[in-house]
C-alpha cells in the first residue's frame, strides 16, 4: 500500500528520476545476464532508449511504463517456424506474491484479477483485441493461480536475490511453461521477463514478474487492462520492443513493425520519429503506450514469436 502512495506522490522530476534510478539498476544488473547480453553486434542501449517520457506525455502519478529491456540481446540463429493460430496452448501459473496472508475477499479479488488476465492474454494473442490485430499461435490456461505469503518475494526487485529464491522456490513446469509472479516491484516498473534464449542457461529464472496492480482491475491505471502482461509475455516469447534498434533498418529484427526511435508514452497518435515508412507502431503491445492504445500483435511478430517458440521452448 505504501509503496502505491510512494508512487503517486512522485513529481515529475520524480518521474525523471525514477527512470534514471531504473536505467542505472540495469547497467549495475547487465553483467549478471552477460551469457545473452551484447555490447559488440548491437546497438548501444543509450541509443535505443530516450529517458524522457515526459514529452510523450508522463502520467500525473508519475508512473510510466518500463522494464529492463533496454538492452539489445544478441540474436542467435533460430529455426523458421509455422504454427497454425491457436495451435499451441500454454500451461500457465500464476503466484501472487504478498507480504501478509491476504483477507478472503481480498484474495478472491486478486483470484478473478488473474483469471481476467489470463482472458486479456488470450484475446492479445488470439488476435480478437483489434479489427487488424494478427492471430498468433497461442493460447494460456491457467493451471492455478497460488497465493504466496512472503515478505521478501513481495517487494522483489529486478535482479534480486529475493527473485531468484522466489522463482527457485516456485517456478513449475519446463521451457513451454509460463511462469508469472506478481508483487509489489518498485521501482516505478510494471513487470519484466526473461527470453526465450536464455532459457538453457538459467532455466530457473526463466517468467514473466508483473507489478501485480497491473493486471485487470488494478489499481496501476492507465496500465491497469492487462496488457503489461501481454508485453512481457510478449517478450517470453522472443518480441523486442518496437522501438529497440530505433531507426536502424532491422530495427526490432521485425520486417512489418514501422522504425520508430523511442518509446511512445501515452496514445501519441500520429507520431513519427524515423524517416522510414510508416508511423511509429504506438498501437502495438511491444510499445510503451498506454493499456488503452495499445492494442496489436503484427503478423511479422506471431512469425517471430512461431520461431522463436521452436527454436527454444517447444521442447519442454
Ligand atoms: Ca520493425
Ligand atoms: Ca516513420
Ligand atoms: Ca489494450
Ligand atoms: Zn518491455
Amino acid at each position: 500500500m505504501s509503496q502505491r502512495v510512494h508512487i503517486r506522490s512522485f513529481s515529475r522530476w520524480g518521474a525523471r528520476a525514477g527512470v534514471i534510478t531504473t536505467l542505472a539498476l540495469l547497467a549495475a544488473s547487465s553483467a549478471a545476464i552477460s551469457p545473452v547480453m551484447t555490447g559488440a553486434t548491437a546497438p548501444a542501449s543509450a541509443d535505443c532508449f530516450e529517458p524522457s517520457p515526459l514529452a510523450g506525455g508522463a502520467r500525473s502519478n508519475g508512473q510510466v511504463r518500463v522494464d529492463p529491456h533496454t538492452e539489445r540481446l544478441a540474436e542467435v540463429p533460430t529455426v523458421q517456424a509455422r504454427l497454425a493460430a491457436g495451435s499451441v496452448r500454454i500451461p500457465t501459473y500464476i503466484n501472487v506474491i504478498s507480504a501478509q496472508q491476504l483477507s478472503a475477499k481480498r484474495q478472491a479479488k486478486r483470484e478473478r484479477q488473474a483469471a481476467r488476465q489470463i482472458r486479456v492474454l488470450n484475446r492479445s494473442y488470439g488476435g480478437r483485441s483489434a479489427a487488424d490485430a494478427a492471430q498468433s499461435a497461442f493460447r494460456f490456461s491457467l493451471v492455478e493461480t497460488r497465493f504466496v505469503v512472503n515478505a521478501a518475494w513481495a517487494t522483489m526487485g529486478y535482479g534480486s536475490a529475493a527473485e531468484a529464491e522466489a522463482k527457485a522456490a516456485l517456478r513449475t513446469g519446463g521451457a513451454g511453461t509460463l511462469n508469472i509472479y506478481a508483487a509489489d516491484i518498485g521501482e516505478n516498473l510494471l513487470g519484466w521477463a526473461t527470453f526465450p534464449q536464455q532459457y538453457s542457461g538459467s532455466p530457473t529464472d526463466d517468467g514473466v514478474v508483473l507489478l501485480t496492480d497491473s493486471m485487470p482491475g488494478g489499481s496501476a491505471a492507465p496500465y491497469n487492462k492487462g496488457d503489461t502482461g501481454t508485453h512481457e509475455v510478449g517478450h517470453w516469447l522472443g518480441l523486442y520492443h518496437t522501438f529497440q534498434g530505433g531507426c536502424a533498418p532491422q530495427n526490432d529484427l521485425v520486417d512489418d513493425t514501422p522504425a520508430e526511435k523511442s518509446p511512445g508514452y501515452g496514445c501519441p497518435e500520429g507520431r513519427d520519429t524515423c524517416k522510414a515508412d510508416g508511423l511509429d507502431p504506438i498501437d502495438n503491445f511491444m510499445d510503451y503506450s498506454d493499456d488503452i492504445c495499445m492494442d496489436r500483435f503484427s503478423a511479422g511478430q506471431t512469425s517471430r514469436m512461431a520461431s522463436q517458440w521452436a527454436t527454444f521452448r517447444s521442447g519442454g
